[in-house]
């Protein structure tokens, strides 16, 4: 039980993540319990306990203080356990039943005990497996506006704002997203991964001038406009869905930031799947980034309407242009995410998983070009009608 005494950190094993449940009460019969280390992301070890007899589970989840997906070569802060954490808190005050329930943290141990959702899948797997999960763009569009709007200047007095501000500087996590989003992609240099038959491809990325100046646009507000409390990385990998419920999960990457970021990332990953579906299948996901967009206006909007403080929001164009620069900023922040997601350091399996590897580089080159045209051409785009318009044109062409 040494695991609660030490007030060290070490990484838990099987073991001693059951002595924590047990020294938590939040278990009674050690014999019942069973435990598997789950984690299959970029950066932490995840541990699922079952009470076989009960029925009754949790998930213990611990940072590393090094990016697992790369070693220990690349250490990185356990603190984010901590932000991830009072992320859930945070924005579980407004969407508490789109969010894991927090049951314990410790800060030494950068552990977070929490809900087992294991009944649900992860959507990224369950969507390239066909599923279509009727209700995830209400709920993502729901839970967009309503963590968005109520951490902003819009709802909260400055002083609390400013606090949070500070509560939930996250450098080092920052850092990660500054570098493997935003600039890494647009360079040569060692961390990007992608195949030899699309060198010619990156090439031109590397080479487009004002496509590298409108990315720097975009990483400058990602570094200075302090708007929200964001999830930080939104996409499909982070969210557990079924037919009837979604829980966002993994806020680490939490930080105050731009509006469109955590919806620019939701459409990016909704798009690798509009790559990849034809048809019928296709536009079930189309349907998905209009309904995202449509609530999250909807709602954002009846917020503002109900609980804005700000006295500027009795003139009447306001709330439009917040809201016509949330949509163009998420188009480019979009973009960003479809290209760094095809040739940076982190890839999705929506596009390696596809076995067929001449069917895999086209749909590798169409999120390249689909990318580039949703930065390039982000202020030209009118409206989610319009939007769609020039998604299907740009994967057809
Ligand atoms: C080293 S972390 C690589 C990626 O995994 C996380 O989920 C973020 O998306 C990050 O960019
Ligand atoms: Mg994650």
């Amino acid at each position: 039980m040494a695991v609660l005494t030490e007030n060290t950190y070490k990484p838990l094993t099987v073991e001693s993540a059951i002595n924590l449940a047990i020294n938590l009460q939040l278990f009674t019969n050690k014999e019942n319990l069973v435990c598997k280390e789950i984690g299959d992301g970029n950066l932490n070890l995840v541990f699922h306990i079952v009470d076989n007899e009960k029925q009754k589970g949790i998930i213990i989840k611990q940072a590393l203080p090094y990016a697992k997906v790369v070693g220990e070569s690349w250490p990185l802060t356990i603190h984010r356990s901590e932000i991830e954490a009072n992320a859930l808190k945070t924005h579980g005050e407004f969407v508490s039943h789109l969010v894991p329930k927090v049951y314990h943290t410790d800060k030494t141990l950068a552990i977070t005990v929490m809900e087992d959702l294991s009944h649900l899948t992860i959507a990224r797997t369950g969507l390239i497996d066909g599923q279509n999960y009727p209700l995830l763009s209400s709920h993502v569009g729901e839970y967009l506006a309503k963590t968005l709007f109520y951490t902003s200047d819009y709802a909260l007095h400055p002083f609390k704002k400013k606090d949070l501000v500070k509560q939930f500087s996250n450098p080092e996590l920052c850092k990660i997203t500054e570098d493997l989003v935003f600039t890494d992609p647009f360079f040569d240099v060692d961390t990007n991964d992608f195949e030899e038959e699309l060198k010619d491809t990156v090439r031109e990325i590397w080479k487009d001038a004002s496509l590298k100046f409108e990315v720097a646009k975009l990483k400058k507000q990602f570094l200075t406009e302090t708007e929200a409390l964001l999830h930080g990385d939104l996409h499909t990998g982070s969210i557990f869905a079924s037919i009837t419920e979604t829980k966002v999960i993994d806020p680490e990457f939490a930080f105050y930031g731009p509006f469109g970021f955590d919806v620019g990332q939701f459409f990016a990953n909704l798009i690798f799947q509009v790559i990849v579906r034809t048809g019928e299948q296709r536009q079930v996901i189309l349907n998905h980034l209009e309904k995202t967009w449509d609530i999250f206006q909807t709602i954002f909007t009846d917020s503002w309407q109900k609980d804005c403080l700000e006295p500027f929001a009795e003139i009447e164009s306001y709330l439009p242009y917040i809201l016509g620069k949330i949509f163009t900023d998420s188009i480019g922040f979009a973009g960003c995410e479809l290209i760094r997601r095809t040739i940076g350091l982190s890839h999705v399996k929506d596009l390696d998983g596809i076995t067929d590897i001449k069917v895999r580089i086209a749909a590798k080159k169409t999120a390249l070009k689909l990318g580039r045209a949703c930065i390039l051409y982000r202020h030209k785009i009118n409206g989610m009608e319009d939007y769609i318009s020039f998604i299907k044109q740009n994967i057809n062409e």
